[in-house]
């Protein structure tokens, strides 16, 4: 495939994995970038020292284009925005946040700037600011979301911006790349389908969970304190939820939540780990190499533009 996004990443597809904090190491980056798409090293739970030797086994795993993810709310995230430039990181993109201040250094240092936004005023601004595309999310991502879905929110993104749109958000298959590109998306970005990939090195509880899970099975939770996280439910989700209907403050379920997602992805703690994950889950019903989804996703879409490129 040669397209807009193919031409700006350097990728064989117009695919980005996304960038799952505690999740998307070295290994599932390179397994994604050798698979054709761009892999991301997430830099949501780590310092500049660690961000740093991940970029580096990294570079030891695929000799393709990769990129790295800047979740914003992680204190050091001036630290690791030097990092990216340091090692010459070819792409970063960023998420729960602005990265207004960072954008002119970065591009300075030649890196491609993709934002993920969750709304149209969002990404005016980056476009403004010099992004070279922006990821559009919508609510039914795993982790960290804003209010509006997918459907809804990428073509009034599209309407907004001149920049290239990836869309993100309820995409794990063909199907999903298709309905993107009709909403005017130039390429996708997918992380729970990644989850059960071979190489992505979470707990095995946690890929168990993802593959059993059902399309009614994610919650969201922190709404009331602005920070709304869409996981699979399970006993910790439960009770944030009750928590959060008896007026909790933030301060009482940050308490609880501190260090869930370390949890789930190292302990596989069923109860107490915070499974993030999109509400496609209820698709995914196996685990196969990461170079076999990409694949087999754009075989598939493919297959439905030539064939059924109408309702
Ligand atoms: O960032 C994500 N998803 C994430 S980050 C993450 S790590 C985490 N761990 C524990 C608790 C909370 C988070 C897990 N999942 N997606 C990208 C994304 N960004 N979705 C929505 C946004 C967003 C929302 C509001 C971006 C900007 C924004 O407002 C910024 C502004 O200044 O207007």
């Amino acid at each position: 495939m040669k397209t807009t996004v193919t031409n700006l990443l350097g990728t064989k597809y117009p695919l980005i994995q996304g960038g799952m904090a505690w999740v998307a190491d070295a290994y599932l980056a390179a397994a994604v970038s050798n698979g054709g798409g761009l892999g991301l090293v997430a830099a949501g739970s780590m310092n500049g020292e660690l961000l740093r030797k991940e970029i580096q086994l990294t570079k030891t795993l695929t000799d393709k284009p990769f990129g790295v993810n800047i979740m914003l709310m992680n204190p050091c995230a001036a630290e690791l925005a030097q990092v990216v430039i340091d090692e010459k990181v070819a792409v970063v993109t960023t998420g729960a946040g602005s990265p207004g201040k960072f954008i002119d250094a970065w591009k300075q240092a030649g890196i491609i700037v993709i934002p993920v936004v969750a709304s149209t005023g969002l990404a005016r601004r980056m476009e403004g600011l010099g992004a070279d595309a922006v990821v559009a999310e919508g609510a039914e991502a795993g982790g960290h979301i804003g209010e509006i879905t997918t459907m809804v929110l990428v073509p009034q993104v599209v309407d907004s911006v001149s920049i290239p749109v990836i869309a993100a958000g309820g995409i794990a298959d063909g199907r999903g790349i298709a309905a993107a590109s009709m909403l005017g998306a130039s390429g996708v970005q997918i992380g729970t389908r990644f989850l059960t990939s071979v190489e992505c090195t979470i707990h095995q509880n946690y890929k168990d969970i993802v593959i059993k899970s059902r399309d009614i099975d994610s919650r969201v939770t922190g709404r009331s304190g602005g920070h709304p996280v869409r996981c699979i439910k399970n006993p910790l989700v439960m009770e944030l939820l009750d928590l959060e209907k008896k007026g909790a403050t933030f301060e009482e379920m940050e308490e609880i939540t501190l260090g869930s997602l370390r949890k789930a992805v190292k302990d596989g703690n069923i109860k107490e780990g915070s499974f993030m994950a999109g509400q496609i889950a209820g698709m995914i019903n196996k685990i196969q190499p990461a170079k076999e989804i990409i694949e087999e996703m754009f075989a598939e879409y493919e297959q439905i533009i030539k064939k059924e490129g109408s309702l």
